[in-house]
């Protein structure tokens, strides 16, 4: 049977890739972002593969999440995979001179966010007694590096809620797990660094990272694997990267 996906963070990087990733191998579609050009060019686009539903709403606004999932369409209101995936650094400072707007920021998307999507979908999961969560941490969910503080911690915390969510789901047919990506060009870095191209193009100089689309078909072979078999948490970095910190760059 046909499956449906709900994608969060559908217009840029990982969650984008992932849902032409998916839509190439036949899933029905729920994108999720703000930016509704994006959105319309996706469903314009992969609506010639598979069934595309487009939501516009940030994650932030806890109505407007249980709201739009309380009011999809019948054919898009059966969900079958949630990756959970909207998320981004915002700033790059010691604490001290953090700026507490991009604190609220990122804990506010990355772990608020995350909660409000998956409290409006885990039920009908859980009801139908099969699902798979997919939460997207990162390697700074499991390690800490100079500056990242709110940020680690917000994925720090992606990686107990996804622990969380697996033990207490165990017994109910749905599977959780997590993906957590080291340095993926995307538009991370455009957003960390408020949209200053020569700092974010630079993180990824001299080496190769991983692109989206590596993440994307790592997702895809997570959901495809037997019912049986549950990828708990996988890490993946670029070959060129050690740990957060150690990057081989010429
Ligand atoms: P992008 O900036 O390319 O994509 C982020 C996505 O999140 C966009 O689609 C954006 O959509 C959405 N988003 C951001 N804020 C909100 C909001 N308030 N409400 C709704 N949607 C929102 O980054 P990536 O693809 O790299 O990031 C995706 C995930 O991967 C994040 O959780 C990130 O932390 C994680 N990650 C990224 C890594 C990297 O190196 N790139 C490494 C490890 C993890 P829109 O702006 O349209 O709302
Ligand atoms: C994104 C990877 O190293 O920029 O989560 O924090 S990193």
């Amino acid at each position: 049977m046909t499956k449906t996906a709900f994608i969060t963070g559908a217009t840029s990087g990982i969650g984008k890739s992932t849902a032409i990733q998916f839509a190439l191998n036949g899933i029905n579609l729920v994108l999720c972002g703000r930016r509704q050009d994006r959105l319309d060019a996706l469903k314009e686009e992969l609506g010639k593969e598979v069934q595309v539903h487009t939501l516009n709403f940030d994650i932030r606004n806890k109505e407007a999440v249980q709201e739009a999932v309380d009011l999809l369409p019948k054919e898009f209101s059966q969900i079958d995979i949630l990756i959970n995936n909207a998320g981004n650094a915002h700033g790059m400072d010691t604490i001290q001179d953090g700026n507490v707007d991009d604190w609220d920021a990122m804990l506010d998307i990355n772990v608020k966010g995350l909660l409000y999507v998956s409290k409006a979908i885990i039920p009908q999961m859980v009801a139908r007694k099969s699902g798979h969560i997919i939460n997207i941490g990162s390697t700074a969910g499991k390690e800490v590096y100079p500056k990242g503080n709110v940020y680690c911690a917000s994925k720090h915390a992606v990686d107990a809620i996804n622990q969380g969510m697996r033990i207490d789901l165990n017994g109910t047919g749905v599977r959780v797990g997590a993906v957590n990506p080291g340095l993926v060009e995307t538009e991370f870095s455009n957003v960390r660094f408020k949209g200053d191209e020569d700092r974010a193009e630079n993180v990824y100089k001299g080496f190769q990272p991983l692109k989206p689309e590596d993440i994307a078909d790592i997702i895809h072979f997570v959901i495809t694997r037997p019912y049986h078999v549950n990828i708990a948490d996988l890490v993946v970095m670029p070959t060129a990267q050690a740990s957060s910190t150690i990057v081989d760059k010429n």
